[in-house]
């Protein structure tokens, strides 16, 4: 790796940058293994991702207004396309880079919600795994009867910079007007990689492509492409979407290209002959405000809630500080692990469990994903129930009688006392509290 010369790194941490460079040169693939200095480091947990999937709650719901089965497909690849500005250039655009976010600890949660002309659409997050790392979601509108459910985990790699890829999948399941015959849609998840790593202000690129496919036999498929060394504009796809079994890829109803993050062009039919039906410009896009309840009505378990501490310190410059709080937590969670192990227990999920193959849901779920990888696919890691600790779905029972506080554990997960001092954590546990903020 190279030394660091200019770019966003200040001066002061061009020591620890050229370090972390040299370190994610030889680490083992676990992202939330690595310590970064401390400029890169967000205040935000990686649970409240999820909400960049509905943050545009018009373009979420619009696809149960549309009578025509392809077109219907049509929307929820517009919708898709939508959420990847969020998902994936948020952060940059808002702090000048990408930046490490705070790795969830095991239950963590981000509750919320967007109330709007569309009524209400209710997020929730919880972290179902912490070894691995895996993030579930549900975001539910019941006025218009449209569902989206997943979980992540990301295996990295290194080869000249950070590649990523996510193991997991969404779900979304709505219904058509005036049906009560639930239409799912699967859509897998898109790998990145991190850019201008070596000049201090990295940001994500998409690679390779996704798929949905829909109960109702629509198929699309999304090719990522990015700004190349000489050629190329940023966030660029080309999209197809075809019925399984009338057309293909290459004999699409309708296609669409453009950059994800500026603009782009929904057309019927291919290539020259195609017509422009839909155009959407995402970096015009208005987005719903998500209300989360304020930090002293939170549950112990939510995260800006329990991170509050190491946030504040962040945002002050505080390492030290910074360091403490986020080991008090760590130290905490390892007790906690300790101690279920010595008492045979598991750790209760609040909003999900495992999926049950007999469910209507899982039926249909195994169908698409032979649609793709029916597609030529030679492997997809969109279940790998054992890179990610199962197949997590949203559990509607456990979801009706969950109320705060979520976990009797309270405090004690987090290793603080009533009055905010550190409650004292035992020294099977204390030794292995070296961790660096990051
Ligand atoms: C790789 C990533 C963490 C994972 C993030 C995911 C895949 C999470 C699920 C969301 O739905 C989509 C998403 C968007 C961005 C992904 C993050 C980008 C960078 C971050 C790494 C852990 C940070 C690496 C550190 C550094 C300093 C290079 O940014």
């Amino acid at each position: 790796m190279p030394e660091v010369e200019g770019g966003a790194v200040p001066t002061q941490s061009k020591g620890s940058w050229s370090s972390f460079l040299k370190s994610i040169a030889s680490f083992n693939g676990d992202l939330s293994s690595l310590t970064a200095p401390a400029f890169i480091l967000s205040t935000q947990s990686l649970v409240e991702f999820s909400a960049y999937w509905a943050e545009n709650t018009s373009l979420f719901v619009a696809p149960t207004q549309e009578q025509d089965p392809a077109k219907r497909a049509l929307l929820v690849v517009k919708w898709l396309l939508n959420t990847l500005k969020q998902q994936y250039c948020s952060r940059s655009e808002k702090l000048g880079s990408e930046k490490k976010p705070l790795n969830p600890f095991l239950g963590e949660l981000f509750l919320g919600s967007w109330d709007d002309e569309f009524g209400q659409t209710r997020l929730v997050s919880e972290q179902v795994s912490h070894h691995p790392p895996v993030t579930a979601y549900c975001i539910t509108n019941d006025k218009y009867r449209i569902r989206l459910q997943g979980y992540n985990g990301q295996k990295a790699s290194f080869s000249r910079t950070i590649h990523v890829k996510q193991i997991g999948h969404a779900l979304l399941t709505l219904y058509p007007p005036g049906s009560d015959i639930p239409e799912t849609y699967l859509i897998t998840l898109p790998a990145l990689h991190i850019e201008n790593l070596i000049y201090g202000a990295p940001f994500v690129e998409l690679g390779k492509f996704i798929h949905i496919a829909s109960t109702s036999g629509y198929v699309a498929k999304i090719d990522f492409s990015g700004r190349g060394w000489l050629s190329g504009k940023k966030n660029t796809f080309t999209a197809s979407l075809w019925k399984d079994g009338e057309g293909s890829e290459k004999s699409p109803i309708f296609t669409g290209d453009g950059q994800w993050s500026e603009s782009f062009t929904l057309k019927e039919g291919e290539g020259k002959r195609a017509k422009e039906i839909i155009t959407f410009a995402p970096k015009d896009a208005n987005l719903a405000k998500l209300n989360v309840a304020p930090v002293d009505q939170q549950d112990l378990f939510e995260s800006r809630r329990a991170w509050s501490n190491v946030a504040q310190s962040i945002e002050k410059g505080d390492m030290d500080a910074a360091s403490h709080f986020k080991s008090r937590i760590e130290n905490a969670q390892r007790a906690l692990r300790k101690k279920e192990q010595e008492e045979g227990r598991k750790w209760e999920r609040v909003f999900f469990s495992q999926a049950d193959p007999n469910d209507n849901l899982e039926v249909a779920f195994q169908k698409l994903v032979q649609t793709i990888t029916n597609q030529g696919l030679s492997s997809w890691e969109g279940v790998a129930p054992d890179k990610t600790a199962g197949v997590w779905r949203y559990d509607d029972k456990r979801a009706a009688v969950a109320k705060k506080p979520f976990h009797a554990e309270g405090l004690l997960a987090l290793g603080e006392n009533p009055d905010g001092t550190s409650a004292p954590v035992s020294r099977t546990t204390t030794n292995q509290s070296a961790t660096k903020a990051g």
